[in-house]
C-alpha cells in the first residue's frame, strides 16, 4: 500500500542533513523538479488524446526533429526552475546555448546549475512507449553574483551534487541520488504524490540482459561485435536476453532492477556514438555508480571525462559492474 510509504516530500526533508551543503536550496531544487515532472507527466499521459504529438516544425542543435512534447517538457522544466529562482543557469538538450537566470544580479545567491534532457527517447512518444527526463545538478564554479559562464556547465561528472531521472512508463517514477545511494519514488496519479517505492536501488553485479541497437552491428568496433557474440553464445548462463526499448531511461531502469548492460558504442558513421555526455551519460553514470553499477566509454570512467562542449557525445556502456568490465575487456583487446 503506497499510502503507508514515505512521500518524496517527507524523504527530501528527512535527508536534507545528509546533503553535502545544507542550505535547503538543493532540497528546493529537487522539489521543483518533482513539480515539473508531475506537470510533464500529465501532458505525456494525454499525448494520445490531444493534438500534441508530432513534430513542432523546428530542429534542435543536433539536427533532429523536435517533437511537440519535447518543447513542452523543456519549457516546463525551465519555467519551473526560473520562476522559483532556485538555479543560476540551465543547459538543455533542446537549447543551443545555456540559459542564464539572473546570475549577474549581485544579490543572487543561487549556486546551482542544472543540465537536463527534458524528454529523452522522444521518438517513442508517437507509439505510446516510455520516455523519460534526465537531470544533473552541479554547484557553479564561478563566484556568486557574477554572470554564469560555460565553465559552470563543463564540469566533470564526478563533481555532480545530484542526478536523476523521471520515467513516464506504466507508472511514473522519479529516481535520484545525492551521492548517498539511489532511491525510487512512484507517482500515485490519483493524488499527485510520489511515494518511496524502491529504496536503495542496486544493480545486480551480474546480469543477463544486453541492450543495444543491433541494427548498427555492422558499423560497431570489432571489440563490441565480439562482446555481442559472447552475449549470444551458448555457455554457462549465456545466451543472454536482448532487450532494447530505444529509450535510455527505460532501458537503464529495467537493467538496474533486473541486471543488465546498456550500450551505445561509437560506430563507423558516428565516431563518438550518439549520447550526450553532460545531460545523458554523466547523470546515468552517477546513478549507476551509486547503485553499485559502472559506466564507461570503453576505456575511461564516464565521470572522469573532461567535457569540452555542451552537446558533446561519448560512447556509453553502463550497467551491471561485471558486464561493463567484460565489454571493456573486449574493446581494449582490439584497440
Ligand atoms: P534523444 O535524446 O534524441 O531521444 O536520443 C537519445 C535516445 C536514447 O534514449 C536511446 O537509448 C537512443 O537515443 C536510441 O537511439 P537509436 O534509435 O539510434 O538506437
Ligand atoms: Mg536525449
Amino acid at each position: 500500500m503506497l499510502l503507508k510509504k514515505q512521500t518524496l516530500g517527507e524523504f527530501i526533508i528527512e535527508n536534507q542533513a545528509s546533503f553535502k551543503y545544507t542550505s535547503g536550496e538543493l532540497s528546493r531544487l529537487i522539489n521543483s523538479i518533482r513539480l515539473a515532472a508531475k506537470v510533464v507527466n500529465h501532458e505525456v499521459n494525454k499525448a494520445g488524446l490531444v493534438d500534441i504529438i508530432g513534430t513542432a516544425g523546428d530542429t534542435n542543435i543536433q539536427g533532429e526533429d523536435q517533437q511537440k512534447l519535447d518543447v513542452y517538457a523543456n519549457d516546463k522544466f525551465i519555467q519551473t526552475l526560473t520562476n522559483r529562482n532556485i538555479v543560476c543557469g540551465i543547459a538543455s538538450e533542446e537549447e543551443d546555448d545555456f540559459v542564464a537566470i539572473n546570475s549577474q544580479d549581485e544579490n543572487n545567491q543561487n549556486k546551482y546549475v542544472v543540465l537536463i534532457d527534458p524528454l529523452d527517447g522522444s521518438s517513442n512518444i508517437d507509439v505510446n512507449v516510455s520516455v523519460g527526463t534526465i537531470f544533473s545538478i552541479y554547484r557553479r564554479v564561478t563566484p556568486l553574483g557574477t554572470p554564469v559562464t560555460i565553465e559552470d556547465f563543463l564540469q566533470k561528472g564526478n563533481q555532480q551534487v545530484a542526478a536523476g531521472y523521471v520515467v513516464y512508463g506504466t507508472s511514473t517514477m522519479l529516481v535520484y541520488t545525492t551521492g548517498h545511494g539511489v532511491n525510487g519514488f512512484t507517482l500515485n496519479p490519483a493524488i499527485g504524490t510520489f511515494y518511496l517505492s524502491h529504496p536503495n536501488m542496486q544493480f545486480p553485479e551480474d546480469g543477463k540482459i544486453y541492450s543495444v541497437n543491433e541494427g548498427n552491428y555492422i558499423h560497431f568496433p570489432q571489440g563490441v561485435k565480439d562482446y555481442i557474440k559472447y552475449c549470444q553464445m551458448e555457455e554457462g548462463d549465456r545466451p543472454y536476453t536482448s532487450r532494447y526499448i530505444g529509450s535510455l531511461v527505460s532501458d537503464f531502469h529495467r537493467n538496474m532492477i533486473k541486471g543488465g548492460i546498456y550500450m551505445y558504442p561509437k560506430h563507423s558513421k558516428n565516431s563518438n556514438g550518439k549520447l550526450r555526455l553532460l545531460y545523458e551519460c554523466n547523470p546515468m553514470a552517477f546513478l549507476a555508480e551509486q547503485a553499485n553499477g559502472k559506466a564507461s566509454n570503453g576505456h575511461t570512467r564516464i565521470m572522469d571525462i573532461e567535457p569540452t562542449e555542451l552537446h558533446q557525445r561519448v560512447p556509453f556502456f553502463c550497467g551491471s559492474k561485471n558486464m561493463v568490465e567484460k565489454v571493456e575487456e573486449f574493446i581494449q583487446k582490439h584497440e
